[in-house]
C-alpha cells in the first residue's frame, strides 16, 4: 500500500514539473520556468562540478563551443628555429640556386602557414607559404634584401622574424665565355662578347663566312614569306629560290630580283648560288644589301659594285665571300647576265648581331 502511493505521488511530480527536469531519452532537460534562474551549485563542502561530453563531444554555452574555445586559448604561438643570431639566411652569387627552409615549431604540432608581412625577397626569389621554403636564383646584383616572414598557426597564433640575403654580382666573364678571342663585358645575369671578324654568336662561336643563315631548301630557318623577287616566271616563284630546291627561281628579264629578308640585322659575309636548271642560270649577278628595305647599296669592290658569277650547274655550288662584309636585312640578287632565264637558288651566310 505504502509502494503504491510514493508511486503515485511521483508520477505526480514529474507531470507537474516537467517544465524544469525532463527525460526523453537519450536526453535529459533541465529548464528554468518562465523569467527564472538555472543555477548549478556543488555542495558546500568544496565540492566540485563535472561536465564530461563523451567521444566528440563537447560543451557548449550558447553556440559556443567551449572546449574548442579551451584549446585556442591555451594554444602557444610557433616559434622560429632562427637561422642565425641576425636572421642572415647567407650569401648568394647572382645566377645562384637559393634553397632555403625558414623552420619554425607550433608547440602543438599544427599545421603553420608562412607569409611576408614587410621588405622585400630578391627578385626571383619566392616563398612557399605552406612550408615555408625560399626559392630561386639570386639576381645578378649587390644587394642585401631583408623581409619579415609571419608564421601562423592554426588557431590564428603568430610569430614575426627579420630575414636577410645578401647577394653579390657576379662578373659572367669569369668563365671566359667569348670564344676565338673575342673580348667580354659583364652584364646582369649576361656578358657580351665583342667578337673579331669573321667570328660572331653570342660567345663568337660562329664563323661567319660559313654561317648559312638557313635559306636552303632542306633547312629554311628563312620561312617562305621571307623570300620575294621581281618579275618572277610564274612557275618558278621566289619561295623556290633556295640552295637545293629541286625547282629553283627563274626571273624574266635583266630587271629581275631575288630578295631574301633575312628577318633582322645580320653582318653578312658571303652568299652562294646554284644555277636554276641546265639550261636556265645566271652568268653574272649582283648583291645589294638594305637594313630597312628601301634603301638599297651595291655590294662593292672599292668603288665599284662588285661582279659576281653564277654556277651553270644544277648541282654545284659557288659561293663568294664579301670583300668586307655588311651590315643587312635585306640581300637581293640582280641578274646581269644570264642563259635562257636569269634562275638561281641561293644562300646566304653571316651572323645575327647581337646587341
Ligand atoms: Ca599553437
Ligand atoms: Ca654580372
Amino acid at each position: 500500500m505504502a509502494t503504491t502511493c510514493i508511486l503515485i505521488l511521483c508520477s505526480c511530480f514529474l507531470t507537474i514539473y516537467a517544465s524544469f527536469f525532463d527525460i526523453q531519452y537519450p536526453n535529459v532537460y533541465i529548464t528554468a520556468e518562465k523569467g527564472g534562474n538555472l543555477t548549478i551549485q556543488a555542495g558546500p563542502q568544496q565540492g566540485n562540478i563535472f561536465m564530461k561530453p563523451n567521444g566528440n563531444g563537447t560543451v557548449y554555452i550558447g553556440h559556443t563551443d567551449m572546449l574548442k574555445l579551451f584549446e585556442i586559448v591555451n594554444s602557444l604561438p610557433p616559434t622560429w628555429k632562427v637561422n642565425s643570431a641576425h636572421g642572415s639566411l647567407g650569401v648568394f652569387a647572382g645566377g645562384q640556386s637559393v634553397n632555403l627552409l625558414l623552420e619554425a615549431i607550433d608547440p602543438e604540432g599544427g599545421k603553420m602557414r608562412f607569409e611576408k608581412v614587410s621588405g622585400a625577397f630578391p627578385p626571383g626569389v619566392h616563398l612557399d607559404k605552406t612550408t615555408g621554403r625560399l626559392s630561386g636564383n639570386a639576381p645578378d646584383v649587390d644587394a642585401t634584401y631583408e623581409f619579415g616572414i609571419r608564421v601562423t598557426d592554426a588557431h590564428g597564433k603568430y610569430a614575426d622574424q627579420i630575414f636577410s640575403i645578401d647577394t653579390r654580382e657576379k662578373n659572367q666573364c669569369n668563365s671566359n665565355p667569348c670564344q676565338h678571342n673575342g673580348k667580354c663585358e659583364d652584364a646582369i645575369d649576361d656578358y657580351k662578347c665583342n667578337c673579331t671578324n669573321p667570328y660572331g654568336g653570342s660567345s663568337c662561336q660562329f664563323d661567319c663566312r660559313s654561317k648559312a643563315v638557313g635559306v636552303d631548301n632542306g633547312v629554311k630557318t628563312i620561312p617562305d614569306a621571307q623570300l620575294s623577287s621581281h618579275y618572277a616566271s610564274g612557275d618558278h616563284p621566289a619561295s623556290d629560290g633556295r640552295l637545293n630546291n629541286p625547282r629553283g627561281w627563274s626571273g624574266t628579264n635583266t630587271g629581275s630580283w631575288l630578295q631574301v629578308d633575312i628577318g633582322h640585322p645580320t653582318s653578312v659575309f658571303a652568299v652562294a648560288t646554284q644555277g636554276q636548271s641546265s639550261s636556265s642560270y645566271i652568268k653574272n649577278f649582283r648583291v645589294q644589301y638594305s637594313v630597312d628595305g628601301n634603301s638599297f647599296t651595291n655590294v662593292v669592290n672599292g668603288t665599284s659594285a662588285m661582279e659576281f658569277t653564277g654556277s651553270s650547274s644544277v648541282n654545284s655550288v659557288i659561293k663568294h665571300a664579301f670583300l668586307q662584309p655588311v651590315t643587312a636585312r635585306y640581300i637581293r640578287f640582280i641578274p646581269r647576265t644570264y642563259q635562257t632565264k636569269p634562275g638561281m637558288r641561293v644562300e646566304v651566310y653571316g651572323c645575327e648581331i647581337v646587341n
